[in-house]
């Protein structure tokens, strides 16, 4: 099965991307946790994205905060799906690093999740492998029907105890 990469700009933001990392381990998907930052390490940037591909990967997630260009620089370097979590590391609150994550120039995609969106960008990335992968096509479905099912037995409990009917 192909791997899914999961960097992080710094291991400050690992709190945060271990929700990633465990969503893709619940659904037994392979992949690969590093730290490497856009600013401070740019050459393993360029380095592990130009080589994604070839080392079998099949999207990347790349979770940075502040001025989040990781995402942006990894996507510069490789036509994999890249998959960007802004994460809430600064004053401002998540909102610079969502910028600088989702206002990519045109031809250049980052599929950014909201801020702190760890969990949805594994399901992406699961989703993106599931378009050849029939057994994680199959557990994402199941996901899907037990978050209905959970949904509606809430909906029929709050019916019953709190309608008021004259
Ligand atoms: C970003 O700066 C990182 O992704 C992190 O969210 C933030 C702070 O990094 P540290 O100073 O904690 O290493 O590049």
């Amino acid at each position: 099965m192909k791997k899914i990469a999961v960097i992080m700009g710094s291991d400050s933001d690992w709190p945060i991307v271990k929700g990633a990392a465990d969503q893709l381990k619940e659904l037994d998907i392979p992949h690969t946790v590093r730290v490497i930052s856009a600013h401070r390490s740019p050459e393993a940037a360029a380095e592990f994205s130009k080589h994604a591909r070839e080392n079998g990967y099949a999207a990347i997630i790349a979770a940075a905060g502040k001025a989040a260009h990781l995402a942006g620089a990894i996507a510069a370097n490789t036509t994999l799906p890249v998959i960007g979590i802004p994460v809430k590391s600064s004053t401002l609150d998540g909102l610079d690093a969502l910028l600088a994550t989702v206002q990519m120039p045109s031809g250049m995609p980052v599929a950014t999740v909201a801020i702190d969106g760890a969990k949805n960008a594994a399901l992406l990335a699961a989703q993106i492998i599931s378009v050849c992968d029939e057994e994680i096509a199959n557990k994402l479905s199941v996901m899907r029907r037990e978050m209905t099912e959970k949904v509606l037995s809430k909906d029929k409990k709050f019916e019953e105890e709190f309608s008021y009917k004259i």
